[in-house]
């Protein structure tokens, strides 16, 4: 048996800086349908996706949820793939930065990099996003010192750093591009980053000493390697690079298709440094790029850190996961930005899916009952409709493939839904009811159903990859086997005979709009807001009594000099020896404020060491989102408890 080719598709690592949202669920999904599409096709294909989970961002978000960075990622690592799993999200493996096999390989392809001299350690000043982890020059920030990434105020910082040979690669890169035209996608994309390159390529810095969540430099371990490099290598990490794993590595890096699909956002990322990484480790860049534009929301850009998003979960418990499926995949044209908008999705669910394909499954469904006791094959009585209505469907399946080849599916969507049109349109012009009623119309009437069952069969086949439950509950409406549900057997008159059910529950119930608008409304956060936090387990006066608190005065406070959030306090708790303790209160109290404070302190906590301070204890304070207060006594003395 010929081998078959292969496909290995990737999404981007997320950061786990907050819940995944519709944006990070868009790509996702997209690449599960593509996976879905090209497996049915016959290749042989491999899914990748994961997380991201180093930086300073992740750490700062740990920090803020007091949790370590480590148990701040596996908790969202969690979530996440609790979210693709209720997306039915078919992927063959989710890597993680932090895991062991993605470290070691990182290490190596760093020492590599600085043995061939293509890294070398320089310094570097310049305007640094903290937000986005990438320095920028002068005339990138302008005036008035903003990221040109995310717009946040940038601040002047300077660290010894290691500087990746962008430079020395430029022109072999701009060739390659040039060469390969399909290489990025679409073909707008590409030329804005042929514009970059001429522009001019600046050495990139490629480690970071302000903070300690990240992989480690071997040979120099006060630097961790910068998140991008880190997180780029994952593509190959993955699938065993370091082993050249033939049953991963060369397979599918080396094999037919690889296609990495990313957000505008990181186009730079993708199309310039990881091609450059490649070409400096001499590994072949055998993939594609495609970046997708944007999900936006009425009211703007959706933020993971900061909050301001649209989720899918409660869209997919209330119409269904396909519902969610077919809207998110249908709305947002190739390379170009589309709209999140309940009341578009509830009108979406309603027009394509209630009316038009439902109605069409259920009219065809129930003729088939009603005319013929539930059977109908193919008969030579061909009309001219008949005739159009089966060229319409051939030139479907040519044109949607054509589409998810060049990775369209809403286009591709597109076309199956005017197919499901025109099947409803033949309904009217072929009329049954009318042929019903004349004997000598019998095969006439039989072949019409048939035409439309098998036009239903066909349409199963092409919307399995977004919709795969519909897909399914269509065929064993119609009852059709397996080897009729493949890619092959979507040609006209492949399935001669149809013995359907007696009735159909309908695929996609019609919604009222208004009402649901209102529900979504309540059921969103805004709404809920102020939210009170859901009670912990409970627990028994024992529990209680392992703490042991006692009252403390703060004798000296400083900042902390490696985090902004942190302050860092000498507390008298009546011992021999003050203690110290770093609590996250930088944004709401100034040093000088905590000084003479009578506070609590959680006295028998495991002592900690945060960003290279011991913090022996910690302060109790209350917060909400917006304020943060310490909690204080009045006349109690150092070291008295705290009951
Ligand atoms: O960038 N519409 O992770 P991230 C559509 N860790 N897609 C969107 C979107 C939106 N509104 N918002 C986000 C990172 N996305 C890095 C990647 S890869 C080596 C490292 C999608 O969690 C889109 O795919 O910020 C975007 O590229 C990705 O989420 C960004 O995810």
């Amino acid at each position: 048996m010929a081998q078959s080719k292969t496909f290995y598709i990737t999404t981007p690592i997320y950061y786990p800086s907050g819940k995944m949202h519709i944006g990070n669920a868009y790509t996702t999904l997209f690449c599960d349908v593509l996976k879905r599409y090209k497996s049915a096709q016959g290749y042989d294909t491999y899914y990748l996706t994961g997380m991201d989970e180093h930086g300073k961002k992740v750490e700062s978000a740990a920090l803020e949820a007091g949790l370590s960075a480590q148990d701040h990622v596996d908790q969202i690592a969690e979530d996440t793939k609790a979210l693709w799993s209720l997306m039915d999200i078919e992927y063959d493996d989710f890597i993680r930065t932090t895991e062991k096999r993605h470290k070691t390989v990182v290490q190596t392809f760093f020492e590599q990099l600085l043995k061939q001299k293509d890294i070398y350690l320089g310094h570097y000043e310049g305007h640094y996003c903290m937000h986005c982890e990438s320095f920028f020059t002068e005339t990138q920030v302008g005036e008035d010192h903003l990221c040109p990434d995310c717009g946040r105020p940038t601040q002047i910082l300077q660290e010894e750093s290691y500087f990746l040979k962008l430079s020395k690669y430029s022109k072999k890169l701009h060739d390659f591009i040039t060469e390969n035209p399909d290489f990025i996608q679409p073909e707008s994309r590409r030329n804005e980053v042929l514009s970059f390159i001429e522009g001019g390529l600046n050495d990139l810095s490629v480690s970071r000493t302000t903070f300690d969540w990240g992989i480690k430099v071997v040979s120099d371990p006060k630097h961790v390697v910068y998140v991008w490099l880190d997180a780029l290598t994952n593509y190959v990490s993955a699938l065993g690079v370091l082993d050249q794993d033939p049953m991963l590595f060369d397979k599918y890096w080396n094999g037919d298709e690889v296609l990495h699909v990313v957000g505008k956002d990181i186009l730079r990322f993708h199309a310039i440094y990881w091609p450059i990484m490649l070409m400096a480790l001499d590994i072949p860049i055998t993939f594609k790029l495609y970046a997708h534009g944007w999900y936006m929301m009425k009211d703007g850009k959706m933020s993971k850190s900061k909050g301001g998003a649209i989720y899918p979960e409660p869209f997919i418990k209330r119409y269904g996961l396909d519902a969610m499926r077919y809207y998110m995949m249908r709305e947002l044209p190739f390379g170009g930005d589309g709209l999140f908008a309940p009341d578009a999705f509830l009108e979406r669910t309603n027009f394509d899916l209630a009316n038009d394909f439902g109605n069409l499954l259920n009219r065809s469904v129930a003729m088939v009952n009603q005319y013929f006791a539930g059977e109908v094959a193919q008969k030579n009585a061909q009309t001219p409709f008949d005739t159009e209505l089966e060229a319409k469907v051939e030139q479907t399946v040519k044109t949607y493939d054509h589409l998810m080849d060049a990775y369209k599916p809403a286009d591709a969507l597109g076309e199956v839904f005017s197919l499901i049109s025109r099947a409803n349109k033949y309904i009217d012009e072929t009329t049954p009811w009318v042929l019903a009623k004349d004997p000598a119309q019998k095969d006439v009437l039989e072949d019409t159903l048939y035409h439309l069952v098998e036009s239903l069969r066909i349409i199963g086949i092409l919307l399995h990859p977004v919709m795969p439950e519909a897909a399914s509950q269509l065929f064993d409406y119609l009852n059709v086997s397996s080897d009729h549900q493949t890619f092959e057997s979507r040609v006209f008159g492949h399935h001669p005979i149809y013995r359907v059910a007696k009735k159909v529950t309908p695929l996609f119930p019609r919604l009222d709009v208004e009402k649901e608008l209102a529900h979504l409304k309540d059921s969103s956060p805004a709404k809920k807001a102020p939210k009170i936090e859901p009670l912990k387990d409970e627990i028994l006066i024992d529990d209680f009594a392992k703490l042991d608190l006692r009252v403390g005065v703060v004798i000296a406070c400083k900042a902390h000099e490696n985090a902004d959030r942190l302050l860092v306090s000498t507390v008298d708790l009546g011992e021999e020896k003050p203690r110290q303790i770093v609590s996250g209160i930088a944004g709401h109290y100034s040093p000088e404020a905590m000084v003479g404070k009578k506070v609590i302190v959680v006295a028998n906590l495991k002592p900690v060491t945060l960003r290279g301070e011991l913090s022996e204890g910690m302060l109790l304070a209350g917060s909400n989102a917006k304020a943060l207060e310490v909690v204080e006594l009045k006349t109690l003395n150092p070291g008295d408890l705290v009951k």
